[in-house]
């Protein structure tokens, strides 16, 4: 296909706006906390589409968008997505974690009890397509970890944006939720994210995010 180019511009900054930008923008997002419990509150539709579709301007190899994202707002389907993945859970953390990985996640307090993909108001499922099929034909998709990653990143950017929580969720093994989903074969579960707003008076961990000198290193 012959290539196509469109004018583009944005907004540029530099100086003094450009690093109150920069600073303005760290602190915003040094205030983001993976949260565990939520209110039942409800969260509309199209806040949560427009959410979703702000993930999806993330860029992917040869610009193939290769996911799916699920919203699960159902009590019902909730209730069996919760029933499956605590019955996951509860081997993982009862039997298939080492002990090793157990003391690596005893800080964060969470075990097999899966109360929050009944209390937020929205799952989303992202789904990874290592391939599409367009009648049946396999089309390759490109560094889909990678891109369906950094779109999982800007969803959860725009959450935050938003003044709402999310969490990456992750039961594992997450097949269970190609079958109650219905996805086709070529849709692999990547995160299970539930959003919504926080429980009252909900606490977090006590963390600390590395340093600038533990995660930079400046090549001069
Ligand atoms: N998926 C499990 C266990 C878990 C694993 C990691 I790595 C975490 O950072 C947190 C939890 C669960 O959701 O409880």
């Amino acid at each position: 296909m012959e290539p196509k180019f469109i004018p583009y511009s944005k907004k540029i900054l530099r100086g003094e706006e450009l690093l109150a930008e920069s600073r303005r923008h760290y602190h915003f997002m040094e205030g983001r906390r993976t949260v565990r419990e939520f209110s039942t509150e409800p969260v509309s539709i199209e806040v949560i589409e427009n959410i979703i579709m702000s993930a999806s301007t993330a860029p992917s190899g040869a610009n193939k968008q290769p996911w799916t994202f699920c919203v699960v707002t159902s009590p019902e389907l909730k209730s069996q997505i919760r029933i499956a993945a605590e019955k996951e859970e509860y081997d993982s953390y009862n039997s298939r974690m080492p002990q090793e990985w157990l003391d690596d996640l005893s800080y964060l307090g969470t075990d097999w009890n899966k109360p929050f993909l009944e209390d937020a108001p929205a799952l989303i499922i992202v789904f990874k397509k290592s391939y599409d099929l367009e009648n049946e034909v396999k089309k390759t998709n490109y560094y889909v970890t990678e891109s369906v990653g950094i779109a999982c990143g800007f969803l959860i950017q725009a959450i935050h944006q938003c003044g709402l929580v999310a969490l990456t969720h992750t039961p594992s093994p997450m097949n269970f939720l190609c079958k109650l989903l219905n996805r086709p074969i070529n849709e692999k579960p990547f995160l299970l994210i539930p959003i919504g707003y926080p429980a009252e008076n909900v606490m977090v961990p006590n963390i600390q995010r590395k340093d600038k000198n533990q995660v930079i290193i400046n090549y001069k």
